[in-house]
């Protein structure tokens, strides 16, 4: 259906009063920078017909632009951010997740080396395990901020790209999947040209199906999580001690500069014992209590790549410790 649309309107007496009604369908397809995007698409194999009919269809949507303008959840301190995701009904969540999926889960984190509970967590932190995924149509995500938000237009002008090729590739109906504001898809939150690196197809159907497939899902987080370096059996955040050091120590950016040893010697200790030959990333983070200080090892760097935030990491860590808890408790 939705491939006729844009003939459909050509070929209406009462083309007007339907653009009209349906917002902005339409308007991004002339544009030359949508074209560049279709040019590079069917450049990758895919139909330039059926590419102009998926951003004929696209509208401009002011609620995803008001969405990405908003200000983030890195203004608020550590102890608030943390209470939106380690809360007792997301840990129960992951409890029921974990359970519903045990057999995936282990199969999987035996393949890639990344434990369950860290899978069960970044899909409890970004979708609620499956349950908010995004209602926006990825395509009008993508194309709205291709054209429309200068700020991050070359990034979304590559996903939107990405996006015609995985939907024409996968031979899903471009017009029907959902995502976030900002395009991302399914229980993981994939952006498209993380989908076209990192998606995996778990139960050997033919496709990663990251949005209805929690099988599929889980083992596209692990995989990114392998992809990006996740080391086995290592540790992942070690609490410190770090109230003589330099504060200007905290603000070099996520990736390790120093070994656990170094910071040792620069007045960051860490307060279990911990290998010193570790790299690491010292953290200071408003507590409820005042300043904690936190040591990122390499597999905490590996969820910043999930999502550039210490905050973001922190907690995805700290759900998962929660719910490996409750279930080994009950
Ligand atoms: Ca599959």
């Amino acid at each position: 259906m939705w491939m006729n649309k844009r003939k459909t309107v050509a070929t209406l007496g009462l083309a007007m009063l339907f653009q009209v009604a349906s917002s902005a369908a339409g308007d991004y397809v002339d544009r030359p920078e949508a074209q560049l995007v279709i040019d590079a698409a069917v450049a990758q194999g895919v139909d330039r017909q059926w590419a102009e009919d998926v951003l004929a269809a696209a509208e401009k949507k002011q609620s995803i632009l008001n969405a990405i303008s908003r200000p983030a959840e890195k203004t608020k301190p550590w102890h608030e951010y943390r209470k939106i995701f380690v809360t007792d009904k997301r840990i129960a969540g992951g409890v029921s997740f974990a359970r519903e999926h045990a057999e995936t889960l282990a199969s999987v984190s035996l393949k890639t080396g990344v434990p369950k509970s860290v899978l069960v967590a970044i899909i409890g932190v970004e979708t609620y395990y499956g349950r908010i995924s995004g209602s926006y149509r990825v395509v009008d995500a993508l194309t709205t901020l291709a054209f429309d938000y200068p700020k991050r237009a070359p990034f979304f002008t590559q996903e939107l790209e990405h996006f015609l090729v995985l939907a024409y590739e996968s031979g899903k109906d471009p017009l029907g999947l959902k995502g976030s504001y900002a395009g991302a898809m399914g229980y993981g939150q994939f952006m498209p040209s993380s989908y076209r690196s990192y998606a995996r197809d778990f139960d050997n159907d033919g496709v990663a199906d990251i949005w209805t497939n929690p099988q599929d899902a889980i083992y596209s987080v692990a995989n990114y999580f392998k992809a990006h370096g996740w080391r086995q059996g290592e540790p992942v955040v070690v609490a410190a001690n770090a109230e003589k050091a330099d504060s200007a120590i905290f603000n070099g950016g996520l990736k390790p500069q120093f070994t656990v040893g170094e910071l040792a010697e620069m007045g960051v200790a860490p307060l279990s014992e911990t290998d010193v030959s570790y790299p690491a990333t010292p953290m200071k983070l408003e507590g409820e209590q005042g300043p904690e200080y936190w040591l990122g090892l390499p597999n905490f760097y590996v969820i910043t790549r999930y999502n550039h935030s210490a905050m973001y990491a922190l907690s995805v860590w700290q759900l998962s410790q929660a719910i490996e808890q409750a279930l080994s408790g009950a």
